[in-house]
């Protein structure tokens, strides 16, 4: 054990230190409860030593400390004719580190897949390579990611256990944090649309899950319940009000459950995070070029890539700002309607009649997921500002509760079955 630090703080390291020395192997135990054991002393995937003699601390280790380390490794796997200077960190992602690469005229990016969250960052490899290739011989009107392969052929390169992989990087775009009126919300949800209608045609068997149980609700329930035991910095006492949300709407986790109990609804491989600064738009046009971030693509509904977009799209301002969350209408409406537009032939009319339980659940979970990590003590999601996942998951509660409250009304303003909420 490390002396005079405490290690709980960093709840998912723990450290085995047979010989208190340079070369104290260092085991990591994730979220999900797998472990793996670093190449390099000293090293893993998110923390560092600073190691002075009988006084080793441990700090988490940041995005550059990753790159600085494995960049000459990395530029040799993916022959890079570049230097450190041309990589600038790139997007908002809240967990792979994502890095914009200038190679001359081209553009790359650079990614590392964050282990903690991914145990098995080689099928998320895999998945996407499948994706890809598919993706080039169906009739898909989007870009599509591309994979620059290292000079051995492999779409990842491992360093120190840290996997890496170099994208092409699409020219002329940029992302959308929130929609900026409803005419965004219907192309890009069409965009997404497109995207799922395109995976239907994929065999199921292709795609494996990366994350087991990862939009389900009741798990996430039961990590939610041992967050409270974990209760970082005695946060729980200050969270009353959204202890009562939790409570008040825990039973939709029933919900999936019964509608595959009565055959009413079936996974089919679906992106799972369809948030609008995963859709890539043309810098001049506004036009949308792509659906990016394909790493939960796995086993899923299409509820809740339905349901994910008016959780991101649908609120004024962004996902961490609970005074900006009121729901806009008139973009739960063109996000239907563009949704529709691209993949409704797929979606039964069990489906279609309950896209607002979808996005109930889907909210929902992602609040719980929220909050859970700020009792945790963040260490899931990255956080740039003090009680970050709080405010996301107050902004997450709001929204579901201005979607519970008018779910009647909307259901008969967007033309579906008046069924009641649950
Ligand atoms: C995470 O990595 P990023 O930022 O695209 C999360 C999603 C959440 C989302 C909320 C693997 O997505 O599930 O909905 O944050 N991804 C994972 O913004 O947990
Ligand atoms: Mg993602």
């Amino acid at each position: 054990m490390v002396k005079g630090f405490d290690y709980r703080y960093y709840c998912p390291l723990k450290f085995d230190t047979d010989n208190d020395s340079n070369h104290g192997k260092l085991t990591h135990i994730t979220s999900q409860g797998y472990t793996f054991k670093c190449g390099r002393s000293w090293l893993c995937t998110s923390a560092v030593f600073d190691n002075k003699p009988n006084n080793k601390k441990i700090r988490k280790m940041t995005m550059s400390d990753i790159l600085s380390d494995d960049w000459e490794s990395l530029k040799t796997s993916f022959q890079l004719e570049t230097s450190l200077a041309d990589v600038e960190p790139l997007g908002q992602g809240h967990i792979n580190d994502t890095f914009l690469v200038s190679e001359g005229d081209s553009s790359w990016v650079l990614q590392h897949i964050n282990s903690q969250v991914f145990p098995n960052p080689q099928l998320v490899q895999q998945n996407f390579d499948k994706v890809s290739e598919h993706l080039s011989v169906s009739d898909y009107p989007l870009e599509r990611l591309s994979i620059r392969k290292t000079r051995n052929g492999h779409s990842l390169a491992l360093n120190h256990g840290r996997s890496w992989r170099l994208m092409k990087y699409i020219q002329g775009c940029k992302t959308l944090e929130i929609a900026r009126h409803a005419q965004d919300a219907f192309n890009c949800a069409r965009a997404v649309g497109l995207f799922d209608r395109a995976l239907s045609t994929l065999p199921a068997s292709s795609i494996r899950p990366v994350i087991e149980g990862f939009h389900d609700l009741q798990l996430r329930l039961n990590q939610f319940n041992l967050s409270l035991l974990k209760n970082h910095e005695n946060r729980v006492a200050r969270c009353a009000q959204e202890l009562e949300v939790v409570k008040q709407f825990s039973n939709l986790a029933n919900w999936i459950p019964k509608a595959k109990a009565n055959q009413l609804i079936q996974e089919k491989i679906t992106h799972n995070d369809t948030k609008i600064s995963n859709i890539l738009v043309s810098e001049h046009t506004g036009i949308v070029k792509a659906v990016i971030d394909w790493d939960t693509i796995m086993p899923g509904y299409y509820l809740f890539d339905y349901g994910d977009m008016i959780r991101s799209f649908a609120p004024v301002g962004g996902e961490d700002m609970p005074e900006y969350c009121e729901l806009r209408w008139d973009v739960v409406q063109a996000v239907t309607e563009g949704y529709l537009s691209g993949n409704g032939d797929n979606l039964s009319r069990f489906e279609k009649e309950n896209l607002l339980i979808g996005a109930q659940i889907m909210i929902f979970m992602v609040g719980v997921r929220f909050l859970t990590d700020y009792f945790n003590g963040d260490i899931y999601f990255k956080t740039r500002q003090e009680d970050q996942n709080l405010l996301r998951a107050q902004t997450q509660f709001a929204l579901l509760t201005q979607l519970h409250r008018e779910h009647d009304n909307w259901q008969k303003v967007l033309g579906l079955k008046s069924v009641k909420s649950a």
